[in-house]
């Protein structure tokens, strides 16, 4: 969906207070139509963000068919509030971003995506070989790249062992500093500090303190998010956006579903 006449770029970094909470859908785990409908719910339950992605093999196809059928559902959606007079269009004015593990999983349907370089990979591959590889297909099909940088923390998860990261560990307060530092000399709006989805446990709140000493990123945080406690103290510490995938991917129905959202949105803007 198009998002009216501002980017994606500015609807994410604007106005960061209350945080904002970002659900993230793993085209992997479900059919576009799930997708969809969880989607949806989650805008409904005030989620402002989608991210479509999370794991490392999930063909093109996939992926587009999942950006697509979430595309349109709220383009339904808006349409049906545009035409009740208590309807809020804006409610579906909702940016679909890829949130992806490489060059392979992308989609001209999507508004934008987290164009990242894994800034504390080992690997050159994550750093700079991926985003060669995309940036040619990005720029024909004009997906807007939100420039970020994504530091994998303690625990890290499979995306720290994939993506060969020298985990950022909870004490290591002033080299999160350095690499917040770097990814705003290098220019990115964005800095992403990633747990590890499913992590044992999230980011640790020194790590976001002291990251968000550094003025003018926006901080996205994500991974291991699993109460409305971790979200708290998450958006306490600075972040701007939180993350879940997990918490939501396994709720056993709809009902539980809406009920999880609503307590982890809830939690953002309790402070
Ligand atoms: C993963 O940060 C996201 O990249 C979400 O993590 O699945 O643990 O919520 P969870």
């Amino acid at each position: 969906m198009h998002v009216g006449e501002t980017t994606v770029l500015e609807k994410v970094r604007r106005g960061t207070h209350p945080a904002r909470h970002v659900t993230l859908i793993d085209p992997a785990k479900q059919s576009p139509e799930t997708a969809a409908q969880r989607a949806m719910l989650a805008v409904e339950s005030g989620s402002r963000m989608v991210f479509v992605g999370g794991s490392t093999d999930t063909p093109d196809k996939i992926v587009h068919a999942t950006c697509e059928a979430i595309q349109e559902a709220f383009e339904l959606r808006m349409f049906a509030a545009s035409q009740d007079p208590a309807g809020d269009e804006s409610q579906w004015d909702v940016p679909v971003v890829l949130f992806p593990g490489g060059a392979h999983a992308l989609s001209p349907a999507a508004d934008a995506i987290t164009f990242m370089m894994l800034m504390n990979s080992t690997k050159r591959e994550f750093l700079v070989g991926e985003q060669i590889r995309g940036a040619p297909y990005l720029a024909k099909f004009g997906v807007e790249a939100l420039p970020t940088g994504y530091v994998v923390c303690a625990p890290g998860g499979r995306v720290g062992e994939v993506g060969a990261a020298e985990l950022i560990q909870s004490t290591d307060v002033d080299l999160v500093h350095a690499y917040a530092l770097c990814a705003k000399m290098y220019g990115f709006s964005l800095l992403y500090l990633e747990a590890g989805s499913g992590a044992s446990s999230p980011v640790h709140t020194d790590l976001i303190k002291k990251a968000r000493e550094v003025e003018g990123l926006t901080l996205i945080v994500g991974g291991g998010l699993r109460t409305s406690s971790d979200v708290e103290a998450a958006v306490k510490a600075g972040a701007d956006w939180v993350v879940t995938g997990t918490v939501t991917e396994d709720a056993a129905s709809m009902d539980e579903l809406r009920s999880r959202l609503q307590s982890l949105v809830g939690a953002c803007s309790s402070n």
